[in-house]
């Protein structure tokens, strides 16, 4: 135990020298992380991000870019060599296709480096040449930062806790029916393991669909190459008074355990630890659509992820960070095109709300925060309709359901947001069923198709202003 400790001090040290370091004249590195729960908009928002760095015809909130100073963006071979590249070229392929569509999903941490050339400023300006900024850019998901909490638990607290919190959703009272019939004190046989751990799966899926966002273990949505290890094949268990040496409950234990060491650590110490700026993106308009009990959730799984960025609250982290923090976090309420701007502002205050004990409690942990809504790739345009004697605000776009309107140009009134967040945050809170106020729609658009003037980025929303907000300040 002491010994491991000790071990990932050192190698935490080491490339935290290397980070610095990287040519002999130390260039500096900014570590951006994005994160999100699945579809929050990570992959667009890295690919529009670069993309429009690339090309700055789209980024005058950027002050850098404003006052002229970013002479060159190149990308460059990242330095990590074992961490997989984030696939620019093809998920900017797919969004820039003649006709234009959504990336697929991703669900592992990939990385990718952009570099920038920057005219010096100040005493400097004068006498020395160019400085290069290297803006490492890390997905990851957001789902992965809920198995922090299973750090300092032990196999029995998150069973229990876990049985009580899924018997409620969709597909959990089976789960735990199977659970609780299961005799866990005979000897192990996989079979059972495997069949506990399938139903379980299952469960976790079906609250997902349901809109349900925490659900733990995180890699057991997409597990990846991983899939079908012990360490990915157990599930909770209730509690039996002394179980016996080699009885199922025992191994899952052991699994529950091998499941931290080996999974959950390695992402914590290789990745988030190393990580200097954060942007959190929210598919607030997608869990106000799903209803009250999934905006309920997604509150409280925001709670819960930003916990990571508060490491005091957490033995495991603290030591693996020793100090070191994210300096600036940006919650980012993400697909605002599905909304006219008139109603932004009620967006971002949505979002405010939302994620104001987090907020609060990474503030207190020395890092600066902001709340946003953005759209990393504009898929609509605005229009105001008449309707009932009045102008509605609608956007317009390309219709992507599979409800036969596929492919339809449409203009759509997603519903009014409320003045004050209170209005869906309370009742969500109080476990109401349905929003009293009036429902929220969402359409699912596709990517407008886009014809781009040289030197311009994809169109977006404000992904200046969050660029500016994230690393602005190093430029
Ligand atoms: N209108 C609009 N839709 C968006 C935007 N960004 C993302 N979307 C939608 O959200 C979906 C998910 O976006 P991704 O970027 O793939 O999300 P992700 O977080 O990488 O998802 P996973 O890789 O599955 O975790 C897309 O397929 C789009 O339908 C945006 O800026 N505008
Ligand atoms: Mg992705």
């Amino acid at each position: 135990m002491v010994i491991g400790t000790i071990a990932d001090t050192i190698t935490r040290s080491v490339e935290s020298v290397t980070d610095t370091l990287t040519s002999p004249f130390t260039e500096p590195v900014i570590r951006l992380g994005v994160t999100g729960l699945a579809r929050a908009g990570k992959t667009v928002f890295i690919t529009s991000l670069v993309a429009n760095l690339l090309d700055r015809g789209r980024m005058p909130q950027l002050v850098a870019e404003a006052e002229g100073r970013i002479l060159a963006a190149y990308l460059q071979p990242q330095p990590d060599d074992t961490m997989p590249r984030f696939d620019y070229e093809t998920h900017l392929g797919a969004l820039t296709a003649h006709v234009p569509h959504w990336p697929d999903s991703t669900r592992a941490v990939s990385q990718l480096r952009l570099s920038l050339k920057l005219r010096p400023t100040g005493l400097l300006a004068g006498v020395s040449g160019a400085r290069n900024i290297h803006l490492d850019i890390v997905d990851y998901p957001g789902e992965w930062l809920l198995d922090l909490r299973l750090m300092d638990k032990s196999y029995t607290e998150w069973a229990e806790e876990t049985l009580a919190r899924i018997a409620t959703r969709p597909g959990g009272a089976d789960y735990v029916a199977m659970a609780r019939a299961e005799d866990s004190a005979r000897r192990f046989e996989e079979p059972r393991a495997k069949a506990l751990a399938a139903q379980y799966t299952e469960a976790l899926h079906m609250a997902r669909n349901a809109g349900f966002s925490d659900c733990t273990p995180g890699r057991f949505l997409l597990p990846g190459e991983k899939e079908g290890s012990p360490a990915l094949t157990f599930a909770p268990l209730p509690r039996i008074d002394q179980p016996p040496r080699q009885s199922l409950w025992r191994e899952m234990e052991r699994r529950f355990e091998a499941y931290k060491a080996q999974i959950v650590k390695p992402f914590f110490r290789d990745h988030f630890s190393r990580i200097d700026r954060q942007v959190v993106l929210v598919d607030a308009l997608g869990a106000i659509h799903s209803g009250p009990a999934a905006m309920e959730d997604l509150r409280r799984t925001m709670a819960e992820i930003l916990g990571a960025f508060r490491p005091g609250g957490n033995a495991f982290l603290s030591q693996l960070l020793r100090g070191r923090r994210v300096e600036k976090i940006l919650f980012a309420a993400t697909k605002a095109d599905h909304l006219h701007h008139a109603q932004h502002g009620r967006l971002t205050a949505i979002m405010e709300a939302l994620t104001r004990d987090a907020r609060d409690r990474a503030r207190f942990a020395g890092a600066e925060t902001g709340a946003m809504a953005i759209a990393a790739l504009r898929a609509t345009v605005e229009q105001s309709l008449p309707h009932n004697g009045r102008q509605l605000d609608c956007v317009r776009g390309t219709l992507l359901q599979d409800d036969g309107t596929r492919g339809r140009e449409a203009a759509f009134y997603p519903g009014e947001l409320p003045e004050d967040p209170g209005r869906l945050l309370g009742p969500a809170r109080d476990g109401a069923e349905r929003w009293l106020d009036g429902d929220y729609a969402i359409m699912r658009f596709a990517p407008a198709a886009l014809t781009l003037k040289p030197g311009e980025g994809p169109p977006h929303i404000r992904l200046d202003r969050a660029a500016q907000f994230l690393f602005g300040d190093r430029l």
